[in-house]
């Protein structure tokens, strides 16, 4: 195992990782930017250097710097914990060239599935079932033309270099097909400097259902159950839940089956994360690969007793990973995760930044709550707006919301608006007890 390891980012993730370093017996060396000073990862990091002003391209996004403090401070290894440097294959590549080792995959397997035309392509190559879609890219407007009329409307065009729901347009009539794909190319340009993209057939409302999964240096690759994040706004996921209401056992084995092909066609290590559109057939395809740890990582955890960040660090240092014999993993209970944004729902969810003048977290069984705040405590605007995970577990999916209900009223956060109100409505909605979520949860069933 590492001695030391550098955490090169904030707020809640970094503290989850120094925790999970710290049972491991590591040393953990936090970088800052000045906004972030008197923040809580900061205080409990064994060192921490800070790296910049308030601004990330100044700050968590200088990869030199980040180096530069590793190498300065004698850490071993860099986990980048999400968003940030976590999907940049520069990075990982600098890592390497300094000796330092990346906590994630490799430069090449971040790359090959950054790019969502590729890793379709590879997804299809190796068995993984995907959406029926065009062959690789199309480039003019007749050859989209000529993909919908032979699978048929609706059709979606999404941005090779897209994810996240970027550079994506609908299709539901040959009419709007030129202007919708001038649109996509001319959005994904924008976005991304690239302005490639590729047609799929429309799945109507779909559920999100993604894998999590470990690999290791050993051959060992494991799938930890999935997870639903049907419930999102915007391509925000609001609130996660494991296992998926919607799979049943059999569904979840495929699906499972399914992920770790794609880890090995990839010869994929460390953690990531399968992403899957399931239709209302309970059919399942590939969507995308993040090559990360997730924000909603936790509730895998609760339902499968597996420490993902503890796991990564033994595998990033070439260590087998522990619950390999555990495989194949069934759910145990049930688990909800609630993010609490500075944001205010009545207000289209505009971030709502400020400082905390009253924190009192939920406690009590089955009640894990994920945050770096406390009263006193400010919410940045430079950065995201993510104040506390609030995740419960329950014996069944039953126990378990009425746990959320229960933790998210003794939940009491004053100073700021949060999404509290929201989530207390959806745990309340007749569709969502009934584990009927799907994509459009929110224009259907949130619609004030
Ligand atoms: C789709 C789809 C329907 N059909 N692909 C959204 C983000 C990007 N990862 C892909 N996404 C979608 N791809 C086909 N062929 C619907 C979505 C989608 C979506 C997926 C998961 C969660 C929320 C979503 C919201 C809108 C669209």
């Amino acid at each position: 195992m590492f001695d030391k390891i550098l955490v090169a980012n904030r707020g809640e993730v970094a503290l989850r990782v120094m925790r999970a370093a710290r049972e491991l017996g590591v040393k953990t060396v936090a970088v800052y930017s000045t906004e972030d000073a008197n923040t809580l990862p900061v205080a409990y990091a064994d060192e921490a250097v800070c790296i910049g002003p308030a601004p990330a391209a100044q700050s968590y996004l200088l990869m030199e710097s980040i180096i530069q403090a590793a190498l300065n401070t004698g850490a071993q290894a860099i986990h980048p914990g999400y968003g940030f440097l976590a999907e940049n294959a520069a990075f990982a590549r600098l890592c390497a060239e300094n000796n330092i080792v990346f906590i994630g995959p490799s430069p090449e397997c971040i790359e090959s599935m950054g790019d969502k035309a590729t890793a379709r392509e590879t997804m299809m190559a190796c068995g993984v079932p995907t959406v029926p879609g065009s062959d690789g890219l199309v480039d003019t407007v007749e050859a989209a033309a000529a993909f919908a009329d032979k699978v048929g409307y609706p059709v979606l065009i999404k941005a090779s270099a897209g994810g996240g729901g970027k550079g994506m347009r609908e299709v539901h009539d040959p009419a709007d097909l030129e202007t919708q794909y001038k649109a996509a190319r001319l959005e994904a340009g924008a976005a991304f400097g690239n302005d490639t993209v590729y047609l799929e057939k429309l799945v109507l409302r779909p559920r999100h259902v993604e894998i999590q999964v470990l690999a290791d240096d050993f051959g060992n690759r494991v799938a930890l159950c999935e997870r639903d994040c049907s419930i999102q706004r915007r391509h925000q996921k609001l609130l996660e839940e494991a296992p998926s209401p919607a799979l049943d056992e059999e569904t979840r084995r495929a699906m499972g089956v399914a992920a770790v092909k794609a880890v090995r066609a990839v010869d994929y290590r460390n953690a990531g994360t399968i992403e899957f559109l399931l239709d209302t057939d309970g059919r399942f395809y590939f969507m995308e690969m993040n090559t990360r740890v997730q924000v909603e990582h936790p509730v895998t955890e609760e339902i499968t007793g597996v420490d993902i960040i503890k796991e990564q660090l033994r595998i990033a240092a070439g260590e087998p990973m522990t619950c390999a014999d555990r495989a194949p993993f069934s759910p145990y209970g049930h688990a909800i995760e609630f993010r609490i944004n500075a944001e205010d729902p009545a207000h289209d969810f505009r971030p709502c930044p400020g400082t905390i003048t009253k924190f009192i977290v939920p406690g009590g069984p089955g009640v894990r709550v994920e945050s770096y705040l406390q009263q006193g405590a400010t919410i940045s605007p430079f950065y995201d707006s993510l104040v506390a995970k609030l995740v419960v577990w329950g014996a069944t999916r039953q126990e378990a919301i009425a746990r959320g209900k229960r933790a998210l009223t003794e939940f009491k956060i004053e100073g700021i608006e949060t999404t509290i109100p929201f989530h207390l409505k959806v745990i309340d909605n007749a569709a969502f007890v009934a584990g009927q979520a799907y994509t459009d949860f929110i224009e259907t069933e949130m619609g004030d």
